[in-house]
């Protein structure tokens, strides 16, 4: 007799609502959907509004919306959007105040309430709010991760399919680094059907795609001009959160604790990761030459300059 999963989704706005949809239609596990009294209503109608989906498409699985930490209490695995997001012109280290402050909350909730969950971060600046999220939830390392490679992989993969008119399905690529316009898209390692995107794409053409992957997010809040991203970033979470309740041992990019690996310590940054039922089972660190490298090292003293101001 094997129960039912629970997921707790911390933050019942636009990723968060897309987030109870898509666990639900995946058959993931059962849905608390918690938001501040002030959003009661809000979470409390799309739960319903989800349930009533299922009963059309047969999902077994139910939403419950709530600002009761009660309920969230022995979720399997967490995943956080309570926060702000970018509008139009605003950076994503704008938000850092006032979402810490609501990451203090939330983290503190969590080691009280959840303290065995798989947690995983997706609120912004992301590489920042999963370091405080960790440090005052005090939960295990590999218990604790943040989503942003996997939409940003997923954001380069798509170009990639559009420049060639193929099939995303054959793209295999890896975007290292912090959430932000310095990250690391790996063209040398990318791949249409096994053979190297180098060789399927002129210089300019590549170098095209990683500019707008790098500004994927800004594109987004440019033409929503009221918030940021949500369905692609919805997808995204759920995959991670997948391989933890599935066991899928599938290999991620998130950003996790590193203690030296890539010369870093101390420090979540954005690698590639095997998720399983321990959580983060493993971190990975490809081969990368000195452009690689240089690149990766910008990135990682963007994060580190965003973190080193966060006071705990
Ligand atoms: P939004 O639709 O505003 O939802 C956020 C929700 O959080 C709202 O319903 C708030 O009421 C709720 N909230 C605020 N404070 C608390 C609290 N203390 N406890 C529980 N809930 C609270 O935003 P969104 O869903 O579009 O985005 C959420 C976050 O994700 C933002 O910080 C975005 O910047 C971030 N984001 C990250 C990515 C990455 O790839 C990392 C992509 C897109 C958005």
């Amino acid at each position: 007799q094997t129960r039912k999963k629970k997921i707790g989704l911390i933050g019942g706005g636009q990723i968060g609502g897309n987030l109870a949809l898509i666990a639900v239609q995946k058959s993931l596990g059962d849905v608390m959907l918690f938001d501040i009294p002030a959003a009661e209503g809000l979470v409390k109608g799309k739960a319903l509004d989800i349930n009533q989906l299922s009963a059309v498409d047969g999902y077994d699985c139910r939403v419950t919306g709530t600002t009761d930490w009660k309920d969230v209490a022995g979720s399997d695995v967490i995943i956080i959007t309570a926060g702000v997001p970018r509008k139009p012109g605003m950076s994503r280290e704008d938000l850092l105040d006032i979402n810490l402050k609501i990451m203090r909350d939330v983290a503190a909730n969590i080691k009280q309430h959840a303290p065995n969950a798989f947690v995983i971060n997706v609120a912004n600046p992301l590489d920042a709010m999963v370091f405080a999220l960790q440090k005052i939830s005090e939960l295990p390392k590999h218990m604790v991760v943040g989503m942003a490679g996997v939409l940003d992989t997923s954001r380069f993969k798509f170009f990639v399919a559009e420049a060639l008119g193929s099939s995303i399905r054959d793209v295999e690529a890896l975007v290292l680094g912090g959430h932000g316009d310095d990250m690391v898209p790996l063209v040398r390692h990318t791949t249409v059907g096994g053979v190297p995107l180098t060789e399927l794409l002129p210089q300019d053409k590549l170098e095209a795609i990683v500019k707008r992957t790098r500004e994927g997010g800004a594109e987004l809040v440019g033409l929503y001009k009221t918030g940021s991203a949500y369905f692609a970033p919805a997808s995204s979470a759920i995959s991670m959160a997948e391989s933890f309740l599935l066991d899928r041992k599938r290999i991620l990019p998130a950003a996790a604790l590193l203690e030296g690996q890539y010369g870093i310590n101390g420090y979540f940054f954005g690698v590639p990761v095997q998720i399983g039922a321990g959580g983060v089972e493993k971190i990975l660190t490809p081969q990368l030459n000195d452009s690689e490298k240089a690149a990766l090292e910008k990135s990682f003293q963007s994060v580190k300059k965003t973190v080193d101001s966060v006071k705990l």
